[in-house]
C-alpha cells in the first residue's frame, strides 16, 4: 500500500450544489485577490463535480440500451447481491471472491476525477473506491503477467441489451499491468459517499481517468492476469476507431469527429465546450507510462 496517490482535492472541497459559483463569479473573485497569479484556484474550479442527477441519469451502459437515459430506467432490474468476482490467471491466490471479502480488506477513498467519454462529452465525478493495485497485491500477481483483463456480468434476463448482438457480450476490457497498477486507477464502489447506483456499474466498476470512458468497465465479475494483450469490446467491434490504449488525446481525432474539445454535461446556463486536455489532465502523472511510444499509432 506504499506510494498511495494523494488527491489534491478532498471531500471538503466539494461545493454544495446550491453554493456553486459560476465561472464568471469565480474569475471575478479570483481576479480581485492576491490569488490571481496562482494555478490552484483555476484547477479547483475545473474540478467542481457534476451533480448526482447528472452523473446518474446520463449514462452509457449498453447492457441496458443505447440511449443515455436507458440505464437509469432499466438497470433497476439488476441484482447486485450476492456478487462474486472471479480473479484468475497468473495470480498466486486465484478464486471466487465475495465482494464483501474484498471490501473488508480495502481502504475506500474519495477521488474527484475528470471523466471524458470518447463521444466528446465530459463530467467531473466524486468517486469512492479503492486502488486496483491494492487488490492485485491481495491476490499476488505472478512474474510474467503483463496485462489485466476485465469482464462484465453476463445475465441477459436482467440486462435486456444483451439480447441484441450489438456487442459480443459480455463486455470486456483490458489494461497493461503498469496502467492497472498506477495509483490513479480505481475500482469504484460509490459516488458522493453513497453506494454506486446500478446505472453507474454497481457494485464494482473500473475507473481509469486518463482514458476514454469506455475503458472504465462496469459491473465487473472477472479479473484475469495474463501475458497476452486481452481483447476489448469496442476494439473488437470497430478496430479503426477504438484502440486498446484509448488514452484521452486532443491531438488524435476519432475518424468521425474531433477530440480537441468536449461538451461539459450539466453546465446549465453556462453549459459550454472546453478544450480537452492531454491524458484528460493527468499527463504529469501518467505520460511516463507511454514514453517513447507513438501515440497516433498506439491510439
Ligand atoms: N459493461 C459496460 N461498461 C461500460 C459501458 C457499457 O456499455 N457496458 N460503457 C462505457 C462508456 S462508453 C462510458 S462513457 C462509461 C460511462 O460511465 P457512467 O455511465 O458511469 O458515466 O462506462 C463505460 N463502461
Ligand atoms: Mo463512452
Amino acid at each position: 500500500m506504499a506510494n498511495r496517490w494523494t488527491n489534491d482535492l478532498t471531500r471538503g472541497d466539494i461545493t454544495p450544489e446550491h453554493l456553486y459559483l459560476s465561472r464568471r463569479q469565480i474569475m471575478a473573485g479570483v481576479a480581485g485577490t492576491a490569488l490571481a497569479g496562482l494555478a490552484a484556484p483555476a484547477q479547483a474550479e475545473a474540478l467542481q463535480p457534476n451533480s448526482w442527477e447528472d452523473i446518474t441519469s446520463y449514462n452509457n451502459f449498453y447492457e441496458f440500451g443505447t440511449g443515455k437515459d436507458d440505464p437509469k430506467r432499466y438497470a433497476k432490474s439488476l441484482t447486485t447481491a450476492p456478487w462474486t468476482v472471479k480473479i484468475d490467471g497468473m495470480v498466486d491466490r486465484p478464486g471466487d471472491y465475495a465482494i464483501e471479502d474484498i471490501l473488508s480488506k480495502m481502504t475506500i477513498e474519495e477521488r474527484i476525477y475528470r471523466f471524458r467519454c470518447v463521444e466528446a462529452w465530459s463530467m467531473v465525478v466524486p468517486w469512492n473506491g479503492f486502488e486496483l493495485a491494492d487488490l492485485l497485491d491481495l491476490v499476488g500477481v505472478q512474474d510474467g503477467a503483463k496485462y489485466v483483463a476485465f469482464e462484465t456480468l453476463y445475465r441477459p434476463d436482467e440486462m435486456p441489451g444483451q439480447k441484441y448482438a450489438l456487442i459480443d457480450w459480455p463486455y470486456v476490457e483490458g489494461l497493461r499491468l503498469d496502467e492497472a497498477r498506477h495509483p490513479l486507477t480505481l475500482m469504484a464502489t460509490g459516488l458522493y459517499g453513497k453506494p454506486l447506483p446500478n446505472q453507474n456499474g454497481a457494485p464494482l466498476r473500473l475507473v481509469v481517468p486518463w482514458k476514454y470512458g469506455f475503458k472504465s468497465i462496469k459491473s465487473v465479475v472477472r479479473i484475469t492476469l495474463t501475458d497476452r494483450k486481452p481483447p476489448t469490446s469496442w476494439n473488437k467491434l470497430l478496430p479503426n476507431e477504438y484502440g486498446f490504449y484509448s488514452n484521452v488525446n486532443p491531438q488524435v481525432d476519432h475518424p468521425r469527429w474531433s477530440q480537441a474539445t468536449e461538451r461539459v454535461i450539466g453546465g446549465g446556463l453556462f453549459s459550454s465546450k472546453q478544450d480537452t486536455l492531454m491524458f484528460n489532465g493527468y499527463a504529469d502523472q501518467v505520460a511516463g507510462l507511454y514514453a517513447g511510444m507513438d501515440l497516433k499509432r498506439n491510439f
